[in-house]
């Protein structure tokens, strides 16, 4: 369990104060041109050898990302993007540290950009947070006002602005080429990769896309050491992060915690356990909604990070758990996210426009009951012909809850289609 010196977030909860004053005294914003002078490559080396990956739900390796970026320019300025954005259902992680904790994302935003040789940091935040952006939009004008950002920021002699985006309410506008249309100032719909980022990104000039909490750790990694940071979980999956507990826990809650704890652990420390306790537990979408659902039988002996999800075919997203008891339908809440997905699609792909409507549509009589037990296998193919063939993930996050409702709950599907056949429907639903 994580100590509380060991926190990167001291304020996660709003208990103290979140503007530059409290910041400072609380370590933010310390020794931050000493830093820079270290020099790019140092920094890039550093958050290398963290181990940090991305805390946005696709884990990729922060410093490998950063690397990408063209070493000198040809002319093009270099822009980082970060991705708050947060709108993967039960994910609300990167809220807290907006509103309780914004200058540990302003100073990382500096030393990221620094790093990339970025003039400039855009900050993408999702539509309906508006107190957030209050708080981070009254952290960047202090920055301003005290000289830590803008013209020779911390007197490091480099230039750097942070600007504050904020999005109109669509979930794709997370995917990082949506995002970067949205920023241009056209309709959010993803961009085929390659080219990454990297190479062509906002405008057409070298980007880096993170998400928040990637860029937020920065400081307090550099500060302390990338070995500190590494000395949190297993191998390929170090460090502290933002999990949340969602849904049929006693206490939900967003929490910092070390990587590769027992998911067990987490939900008995940190929410209160569940709802009627352990036993009473049906199964958790570990890390956001295109995460496969676990059954409770799968989950004795999980352990909350990358390798373990991914070993046990599901993924670990974001970090943030939904946790269903035993009152819930899960046919129900997997045939939720097919609507979602659904409603989601931009619809510029074929597999994805089309293929979420034919999903939802077999779980909707999946649902229900009214489907035959040939569409269960149906349905699994429709999900393999999505999965890998759209341009951006959200095919592929449409097809992996379906996916994984099959592989742990096929028998419960087929007994609720039998039941509906020979009439015992209603029966099954008084039981
Ligand atoms: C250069 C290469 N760059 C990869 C970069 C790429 C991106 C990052 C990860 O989806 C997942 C999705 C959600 N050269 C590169 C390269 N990159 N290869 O690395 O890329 P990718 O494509 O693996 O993932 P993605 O498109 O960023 C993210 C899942 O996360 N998710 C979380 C969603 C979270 C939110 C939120 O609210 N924060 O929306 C949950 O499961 O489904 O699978 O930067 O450019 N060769
Ligand atoms: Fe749009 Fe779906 Fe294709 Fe992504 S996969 S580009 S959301 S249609």
């Amino acid at each position: 369990m994580l100590k509380d010196q060991d926190r990167i977030f001291t304020n996660l909860y709003g208990m103290n104060d979140r503007s530059l004053a409290g910041a400072q005294k609380r370590g933010h914003w310390d020794g931050t041109a000493g830093i820079m002078a270290n020099g790019r490559d140092w920094i890039i080396d550093q958050m290398k050898a963290s181990g940090l990956r991305g805390r946005g739900g696709a884990g990729f390796p922060t410093g490998l990302k950063w690397s990408f970026m063209p070493k000198e320019s040809d002319g093009r300025p270099a822009y980082l993007v970060i991705n708050a954005d947060e709108s993967e259902p039960a994910t609300c992680k990167d809220r807290e540290i907006m509103r309780h904790d914004p200058h540990t994302l302003v100073e990382g935003a500096l030393i990221a950009g620094f790093a990339m040789g970025a003039c400039a940091a855009y900050i993408y935040i999702r539509g309906e947070y508006i107190r957030e952006k209050e708080a981070l939009q009254a952290a960047i004008d202090e920055a301003y006002d005290a000289g830590l950002i803008g013209r020779n920021a911390c007197k490091s002699g480099y230039d750097f602005d942070v600007y504050l985006h904020h999005g109109a309410g669509a979930y794709i506008c997370g995917e990082e080429t949506a995002l970067l249309e949205s920023l241009e100032g056209k309709k959010g719909m993803p961009r085929m990769k390659p080219p990454f980022p990297a190479g062509a990104g906002l405008y057409g000039c070298p980007t880096t896309v993170n998400n928040v909490e990637s860029i937020a750790v920065v400081p307090t990694i550099l500060r302390r050491g990338a070995e500190w940071f590494s000395s949190f979980g297993r191998p390929n999956n170090v460090g502290t992060k933002l999990f949340a507990l969602t849904g049929h826990v006693n206490t939900p809650c967003v929490f910092e915690e070390s990587m590769s704890m027992p998911v067990r652990e987490l939900i008995e420390r940190h929410g209160g356990g569940i709802r009627g306790g352990w036993d009473n537990l049906k199964a958790i979408i570990p890390g956001g909604a295109s995460c496969p659902i676990l059954p409770k039988d799968a989950l004795e002996d999980a352990i909350m990070d990358f390798d373990w999800m991914r070993e046990n075919k599901s993924s670990f997203g974001t970090g943030c758990m939904i946790i269903m008891d035993n009152s819930v339908d899960v046919i129900k809440a997997v045939w939720r996210l097919a609507s979602f997905f659904k409603h989601e699609s931009c619809g510029q792909c074929t597999p994805c426009r089309e293929g979420t409507g034919w999903m939802m549509r077999v779980m909707d009589r999946l649902v229900t009951g009214d489907a035959e037990i040939e569409e269960i296998d149906m349905l699994l193919d429709v999900t393999k012909q999505v999965e890998g063939h759209t341009i951006c993930a959200l095919g592929d996050a449409a097809a992996w809850p379906i996916q994984g409702l099959i592989r742990h709950y096929r028998e419960e599907i087929e007994d609720r289609i039998k039941a509906k056949k020979t009439g015992r429907m209603g029966a099954m639903a008084a039981e």
